[in-house]
């Protein structure tokens, strides 16, 4: 088991790329209006509107003496949905066992709510964040698949710094869970 713990601090330091277990992304770099889909692809996380066939939720940039760069829905207020794939064959899920965000708004209060899901779209979690919070979900298991997230009684919403633990499955079907701890940020 040493041995295997050995194994994998290595792997996981020798990694940077995408079957890296854990990263945050925290949107900045792209100016407001940006439409956020496939750019962090190589931490296994996709952006689309919800129900499917809405626009794109996209960046807005509230300055380095602010909130900084954010992502909200294209209307600020329609549902978004962020799915947890494999890097390499996104059509596959690839699912966490952590999922982590920021609900950052201060001067007012902004309402989400939260639902993962399953890869067979069982709802697993659901939850009502109240800003100003950085929303916390263990599920115990990489079985999160997917969330939508949504305003709740009509107030925009916006995130940020979202983190998952995506465990890594070895060729002998151990899976790291949440040994590891890099975290990066895509440029
Ligand atoms: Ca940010
Ligand atoms: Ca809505």
């Amino acid at each position: 088991m040493r041995s295997l713990a050995a194994l994998i601090i290595v792997a996981i330091l020798a990694g940077g790329t995408g079957d890296a277990s854990s990263y945050v992304i925290d949107f900045e770099g792209y100016p407001s209006g940006t439409q956020i889909t496939d750019q962090y692809l190589s931490y296994g996380v996709l952006f689309s509107g919800y129900p499917p066939g809405e626009s794109p939720p996209m960046t807005e940039d509230y300055g380095a003496g602010s909130y900084g760069s954010v992502l909200r829905s294209h209307d600020w207020y329609s549902a978004m949905r962020i799915e947890f794939v494999d890097p390499l064959n996104p059509t596959f899920y690839l699912p966490v066992s952590h999922i982590e965000f920021d609900n950052p708004i201060d001067s007012e209060v902004d309402y989400i709510a939260v639902e993962v899901f399953d890869a067979s779209g069982q709802l697993l979690y659901s939850y009502t964040s109240t800003s100003p919070e950085r929303v916390v979900i263990d599920l115990g298991a990489p079985v999160a698949a997917y969330m939508i997230l949504d305003d709740s009684a009509s107030t925009a919403y916006v995130i940020d710094n979202l983190e998952t633990d995506s465990p890594i499955v070895f060729f002998d079907g151990f899976e790291s869970g949440d040994v590891s701890a890099w975290s990066a940020t895509v440029p």
